[in-house]
């Protein structure tokens, strides 16, 4: 299997209730490695761009007030097969759906509160990597 990047984002619900250190021993835990990290304040016009893709969506004003609403922490993980990996690791969506020990089982507040972002594929991964990273902040 070959060695992959994939984008994290710790969502403002997580950071708000001091769960960046839990959240990472998940990521860790699962054999993904971080490789680059920082905490950021996205701006409306970040947040925007980013989740463009759901600009049509009911709940695209709400998402955006939500990733705005306080710090999230940017992440580049690194593992064999990294995309599909974190995705198990996250959980589903609505962490109604998702599986006992996944991130969003266990801290998620809500659909929309859900604690973390990860990137839907190695395509996307890279475009969101480099939206929010240097070439020079990721550390293998
Ligand atoms: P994903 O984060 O599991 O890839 P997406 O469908 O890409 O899910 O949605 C992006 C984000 O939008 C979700 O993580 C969640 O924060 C929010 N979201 C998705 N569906 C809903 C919804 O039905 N109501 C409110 N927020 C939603
Ligand atoms: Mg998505």
């Amino acid at each position: 299997m070959a060695t992959e990047r994939t984008f994290s984002i710790i969502k403002p619900d997580a950071t708000r209730r001091n769960l960046t250190g839990a959240v990472n021993a998940v990521i860790e835990q699962a054999g993904l490695r971080i490789v680059a990290q920082k905490r950021i304040h996205m701006t409306q016009a970040q947040a925007e761009a980013f989740y463009g893709v759901h600009a049509a969506r009911p709940f695209f004003r709400d998402l955006v007030t939500f990733m705005i609403s306080g710090p999230v922490v940017v992440q580049v993980l690194e593992a064999d097969n990294a995309v599909a990996r974190y995705r198990d690791v996250m959980g589903a969506t609505n962490p109604a759906n998702a599986e006992p020990g996944t991130i969003r089982k266990l801290f998620a507040e809500s659909i929309e509160a859900n604690s973390a972002h990860g990137s839907d594929s190695l395509e996307n991964a890279a475009i969101e990597i480099s939206y929010f990273f240097a070439g020079t902040e990721i550390v293998g």
